[in-house]
């Protein structure tokens, strides 16, 4: 018997699944009218012409949910013919599909054969309707009440030897009540294990922002960018990720604003814009988006940026007032040591790392030198390097100098993934000990939370690879394929004595699981949770704002639970009763999960009242230039270093990006429309010049491997697509590419694994 086969690399796609690969050339422009046929192909094959027109209209909207997508704000004002994009219409599809699978289901397939399909595959079986178990020595899931899982569960934690052994990992599409509860109840349990999807994600830029302005979050909100003077655009991708940030370039562009674009890859949504909600961009020729594109090589952003600093650095000393130094005397510390340190380096030297042209380089110079209302947006492209956070830091720095920071139309933007990620490390979801934060629960919940550092994701994979964590619960997400690592993650999982998964949809880590595991299936945004009361949940979008989100759809089983019920039933059972916090009354009334959110995070006053419609702002120091937390009371301007990336002669530069096709590790679908890819998502993106250089043809069959401390790791079968990529660096699309993505090696300070800087050899 094998169970939990794992052959991921022969079989991320099913055999017969999709015809042959096609491609065309990349699309100049983003959304337009193929967008809306693309959203409508989804949401009516998922959920019938009907109800997914009925539903949609709910979406963004103030009495409606929240987009379950990614966290890119709802304008003040929601316009009432549809404020959604493409891929928020595909997120909904996916999770309010009328296609849903239940225990007859498993019984007739065991979780070896189940393992043997694609991600595509599993996701598209739909929606899981009860709850079911795995048990030890059984090849099949079966079902298991409510009751009994929460037993198991408790019984399993009250086994251990100490409450570190237990991991609770969160994605970020719960709510801030459920976030709340699981956080409460890790802690009252006895640990802060607690990892979550932005230790993947953007937790370098936290880290950047808390170093130099004192908050770990941005500081624009969206109306700041219609009326920015220049927003960079770094290390994103938002025609296929936050797809609606486009129509606030647009504005800025309409109001006399320039976009720049930082990216190795000219991505379609930067480059050309066909707004679906205006005439123009359904018939016209859509907007140009970008005035400038700066082609930079992967993980070259600092060298780049020094040397725009340099230039302004230079014009300021002749006279031309380019920095704001008033702002920089009253505000900042460190400008004086960075100017220095800017004149140690060569600008050839930087020229050459950084792989951009000194004529892009001097229009970068020209539009930011005399504009102060500069907003810098970024996301996964500087974040998941090595020195994710000083390239972060250099960035700020730009921001400093210039002043663009406190005040309107200017700021730090950095663009969240998942839509409640912000929320929940809002609301508690965090690894390290907030003593505030732990006290205000001592105050008014009546328990001491404990004092020691928990794991981060990194940290997680390797407690449960070396046997210091025995169970692992997840409230969402697809941790064994989102974090890096692939087989060493999968042995980790394997060695836990209990998985737990709360979930909407089949992914792999229902497969690959602990000796006992579960599927705990919950109710997706979409979804109107008690059919009979009004409850609704609060998120927090990338900008800060809260707001309130209620489902409107008939929930899919009437065997699901809600996060905060399941958590609060789980939390009940594991007390029996007896603690200090009634968990039983939170479960079923949200208001009481609101009133203690108000006494504990920070900022949440009277959530109950003032998360009416489109919600309120939490409060941010950067917006009020309070650094009073920072050393010296100032905001702090930082010297990085340049990267070191001691290729070999045959090794190149690896990003793992999203293709158009999917969220994160679920795979709607096979084509990355823009990018001019169809029906194969093994494909590995490279310079033609590259490619002569290694004799290889369009769609050549190769191996990718990497080698970190004598280690050699191999992703097979991509097919190599001549691209407009810079010469030395590649791209291919996660999760596949996330076997070759090493766990011991991740930001410095931030532990976010190196996803968009893996060195890699082709190998034919
Ligand atoms: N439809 C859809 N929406 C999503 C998601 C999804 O999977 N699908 N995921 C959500 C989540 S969780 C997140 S975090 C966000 C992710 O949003 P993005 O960060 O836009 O996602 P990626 O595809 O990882 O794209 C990273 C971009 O960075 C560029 N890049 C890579 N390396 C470098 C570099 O060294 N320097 C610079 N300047 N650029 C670089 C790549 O070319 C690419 O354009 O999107 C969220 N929204
Ligand atoms: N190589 C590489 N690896 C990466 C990245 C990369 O760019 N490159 N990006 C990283 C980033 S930015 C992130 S955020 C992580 C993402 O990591 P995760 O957040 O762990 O992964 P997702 O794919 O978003 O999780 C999808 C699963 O969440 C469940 N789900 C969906 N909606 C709900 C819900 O409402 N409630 C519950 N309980 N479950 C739900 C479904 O079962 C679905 O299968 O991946 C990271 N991994
Ligand atoms: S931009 Fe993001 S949050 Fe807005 S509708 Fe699109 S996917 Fe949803
Ligand atoms: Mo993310």
């Amino acid at each position: 018997m094998i169970k939990n086969d794992y052959k991921r690399n022969v079989c991320v796609r099913g055999p017969d699944a999709f015809s042959e690969v096609k491609i065309t050339d990349p699309k100049s422009y983003a959304a337009g009218r193929e967008g809306i046929a693309a959203a409508m192909k989804h949401s009516f094959k998922e959920m019938g012409v009907v109800r997914a027109m009925t539903t949609l209209v709910h979406m963004n909207q103030k009495e409606g949910f929240d987009c379950p997508s990614c966290a890119w704000p709802d304008p003040e004002k929601p316009s009432k013919i549809g404020e959604y994009c493409e891929n928020g219409a595909k997120a909904l599809a996916d999770e309010a599909t009328t296609s849903h699978i239940g225990a007859k289901y498993f019984e007739e397939h065991s979780v070896e054969e189940l393992s043997l399909r694609s991600d595509y595959e599993l996701n598209a079986l739909g929606r899981l309707t009860e709850p079911l178990v795995l048990k030890e020595g059984s090849i099949h899931y079966m079902p298991i009440s409510w009751e009994d899982a929460f037993t198991l569960i408790a019984d399993e934690l009250h086994n251990l030897n100490s409450p570190d052994e237990a991991i609770f990992y969160t994605s970020g599409r719960s709510s801030n009540e459920a976030a709340f509860l699981y956080g409460l109840f890790a802690r009252a349990f006895g640990t802060n294990n607690l990892p979550d999807c932005s230790n993947m994600c953007h937790e370098s830029s936290g880290v950047a922002l808390s170093e130099t302005l004192g908050i770990g979050k941005g500081s624009v909100k969206l109306e700041d960018l219609y009326g920015a003077e220049v927003i960079i655009v770094a290390g994103q991708n938002p025609g296929t990720n936050h797809p609606r940030m486009l129509s606030a370039l647009e504005k800025c562009k309409e109001n006399g604003g320039s976009i720049i674009s930082i990216n190795p890859l000219e991505e379609a949504g930067l480059v050309n814009f066909k707004n679906p909600q205006s005439l123009k961009g359904l018939m016209g020729s859509g907007e140009k988006i970008t005035d400038l594109h700066l082609a930079v090589n992967i993980n070259q952003d600092i060298p780049l940026l020094k040397l725009i600093l340099k230039k302004l650095a230079a014009l300021d000393k002749a006279g031309c007032n380019v920095f704001d130094h008033d702002f920089i005397d009253k505000y900042t510390s460190g400008a004086e040591a960075l100017l220095a340190d800017l004149d140690t380096y060569i600008d050839e030297e930087l020229l050459e790392l950084s792989g951009v042209s000194i004529e892009s380089v001097d229009t970068a110079v020209r539009l930011l030198a005399n504009k102060q209302k500069i907003i810098i947006c970024w996301a996964m492209g500087l974040t998941q390097h090595k020195n994710g956070v000083e390239t972060i830091r250099e960035y700020v720095n730009l921001l400093l100098l210039k002043g663009a920071i406190g005040k309107p139309f200017s700021g730090t933007c950095p663009v969240r993934g998942h839509s409640n990620v912000q929320g929940d490390r809002s609301v508690g979801i965090m690894h390290y000990v907030d003593k505030a934060f732990n006290e205000r629960i001592e105050t008014h919940l009546g328990f001491k939370p404990p004092e020691i550092e928990g794991v981060d994701v990194v940290g997680a994979m390797q407690a449960m690879h070396e046997g210091n964590a025995k169970i692992f619960m997840a409230l969402g997400g697809n941790f064994l394929m989102a974090a890096s690592d692939t087989d060493y993650t999968a042995e980790a999982m394997q060695k836990c004595r209990l998985t737990v998964q709360v979930s909407t949809k089949l992914n792999r880590s229902h497969l690959v699981t602990g000796k006992t595991a579960l599927i705990l299936p919950t109710y997706g945004r979409s979804e109107k949770e008690n059919m009979s009361d009004d409850r609704f949940v609060t998120v927090e979008n990338s900008m800060g704002r809260v707001r309130r989100s209620k489902g409107v759809l008939k929930p899919t089983s009437e065997h699901l639970k809600s996060e905060p019920e399941l958590i609060a039933s789980l939390a009940d059972t594991y007390f029996k009763g007896k603690h200090v916090v009634d968990w039983k009354a939170l479960g079923s009334d949200y208001s009481k999960i609101r009133e203690m959110i108000d006494k504990v995070a920070k900022g949440f006053k009277n959530t109950e009242l003032r998360a009416k419609g489109v919600g309120y702002y939490l409060p941010n120091n950067v917006r009020e230039l309070d650094f009073s937390k920072l050393p010296g009371g100032k905001a702090q301007i930082t010297i990085n270093r340049l990267p070191e990336h001691n290729l070999e002669a045959d090794e190149y530069m690896l990003m793992t990006i999203r293709s158009h096709d999917q969220f994160n590790t679920t795979i709607y679908g096979m084509d990355d429309r823009y990018r001019g890819v169809y029906n194969e998502r093994r494909i590995v993106f490279m310079n033609p010049e590259d490619m002569a250089k290694n004799s290889l043809e369009k769609l050549d069959v190769v191996n990718l491997s990497s080698t970190y401390d004598s280690t050699t790791r191999t992703a097979y079968n991509f097919k190599v697509l001549p691209y407009k990529i810079p010469k030395g660096s590649l791209a291919a699309y996660f999760p596949e590419t996330n076997v070759l993505v090493p766990y011991n090696h991740f930001a410095d300070r931030s532990q976010t694994p190196i996803s968009k800087s893996i060195r890699v050899r082709i190998l034919k």
